[in-house]
């Protein structure tokens, strides 16, 4: 994220965290359990970075064109690495991943460009001492599955240990199997598979599914790999550009495999990865997340026992959590935008809300405890609705209109509950 939103961002999180001194420990406690989640979701958010063990040819560079779905990186007759091997930005419209290609490990060789004086062992070794990955991707073209991998199972069990000496850290381990849609029945595409007999599917799916475990049994003969191993998926990356326009896309299960990545990621990457993805299903993960932290804080906040201050943190949250759904989806807005949208969706000008904004604050000076309690409610809902439209406006790019629907039934569950 830039860094004037960040700043802003981490600006309402500080005044907020001043206010927590008056909160009973308790609530305290776990709102502050939520700014930090909220944090490392949002303002220590970075690239995701995998380390690549893959074979020539194996599909690296177009799996992280899948990723993206556009073209960042060039596929085939690259040249091998030159020099050292180092952390290399992928970057496409909406962020960026850091990719470590580890190619000279289990090629036991120097590539035939490299005339720097590190090996190319020792300069992936001196990589991963740098940064750790997240995850290691492990790819292997699914017709290869069968040949001998121990040199290859032997690169990833160094580099995982690597890792976990340098960073303390276990990096889990995904195997993919790349160019499943090669497989036969050649003519069989898993990408249309409406399109297709469903006998000739089932055998091409079966065959897929006979190569996975075969290569699980692989990973997991080691007792090391087995630890570390999350699953290993069957893919197609297959995609094809004519002077950068995509003429064709034959992707199959990228999609599951980006939630296996998702998962995997710490909090502070799964951020970019949703928006630099464009995965919708992601956006909307984190998008939830950052809702329900957001709710949680506004509820906690609002339980304080004082009247009207704490009106303009919730408001600021409210704008923080707009401008971070609209991000995830890959947008820039500001404050001034947020706002306008709060307005548009009846957030604001809304009578009702401002009223019992004030209602709350009287019940606060007159029934301190009661109040305390209503108000958290009204901020909670409130703010659980705020994040639902901004979700079905920015990241399911529905109409304002709509958006303003699905806020308003969040208030008429308000009124239900008073
Ligand atoms: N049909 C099919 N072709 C694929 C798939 N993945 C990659 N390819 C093709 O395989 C060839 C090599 O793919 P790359 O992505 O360049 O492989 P790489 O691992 O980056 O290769 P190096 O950079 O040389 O190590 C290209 O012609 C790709 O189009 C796949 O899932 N299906
Ligand atoms: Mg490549």
């Amino acid at each position: 994220m830039n860094s004037p939103l960040q700043t802003q961002i981490s600006e309402v999180l500080q005044k907020l965290e001043a206010l927590l001194d008056r909160l009973p420990e308790k609530v305290a406690k776990e709102v502050r359990q939520e700014i930090r989640e909220f944090r490392q979701l949002l303002v220590e958010t970075r690239s995701p970075r995998f380390a690549l063990v893959g074979r020539r040819g194996s599909g690296k560079s177009s799996l992280i064109n899948a990723i993206f779905g556009r073209k960042v990186a060039e596929v085939g007759h690259e040249k091998a690495q030159t020099g050292a091997a180092t952390w290399w930005p992928y970057a496409g419209e909406y962020g960026t991943i850091e990719m470590l290609d580890t190619r000279g490990l289990q090629e036991g060789s120097r590539p035939d460009e490299a005339d720097s004086a590190a090996s190319p062992i020792e300069s992936i070794n001196a990589a991963l001492k740098a940064k750790a990955p997240d995850i290691i991707l492990f790819l292997i073209k699914a017709t290869e599955a069968d040949s001998g991998i121990n040199a290859d199972l032997e690169a990833l069990k160094e580099i995982s240990q690597t890792v976990e000496k340098v960073h303390n850290y276990q990096p889990p381990l995904l195997v993919v199997a790349t160019h499943c849609d090669t497989l036969e029945p050649k003519n069989v595409r898993l990408h249309k598979p409406d399109e297709e007999d469903p006998d000739d599917l089932k055998e091409k799916r079966d065959r897929v599914t006979a190569i996975e475990n075969l290569l699980r049994a692989k990973i997991e003969s080691d007792p090391y790999l087995k630890e570390h191993l999350i699953t290993v998926i069957g893919v197609s990356s297959y995609q094809s550009w004519k002077n950068d326009t995509l003429r064709s896309d034959e992707r199959w299960r990228i999609d599951e495999l980006l939630h296996y990545i998702f998962n995997e990621l710490p909090k502070e990457g799964k951020l970019a990865f949703a928006r630099l993805s464009q995965a919708r299903t992601l956006q909307e993960s984190i998008a939830n997340r950052l809702t329900q932290v957001v709710a949680a804080i506004c509820g906690g906040i609002a339980a304080v026992p004082i009247p009207i201050g704490d009106i303009i943190p919730i408001t600021s949250l409210q704008i923080t959590l707009i401008i971070a759904i609209a991000y995830v989806a890959g947008r820039q807005l500001s404050s001034q935008s947020a706002k306008e949208f709060l307005t548009a969706i009846g957030a604001t000008i809304s009578a009702g809300l401002v009223l019992r904004e004030i209602a709350r604050a009287s019940v606060k000076i007159l029934f301190p405890g009661v109040g305390s309690a209503v108000s958290a409610g009204i901020a909670t809902t409130a703010t659980l609705g705020i994040g639902k439209a901004a979700i079905a406006h920015f990241i399911q790019k529905t109409s304002l209109q709509n958006a303003r629907r699905i806020f308003e039934g969040e208030r008429k569950t308000i009124n239900n509950e008073k």
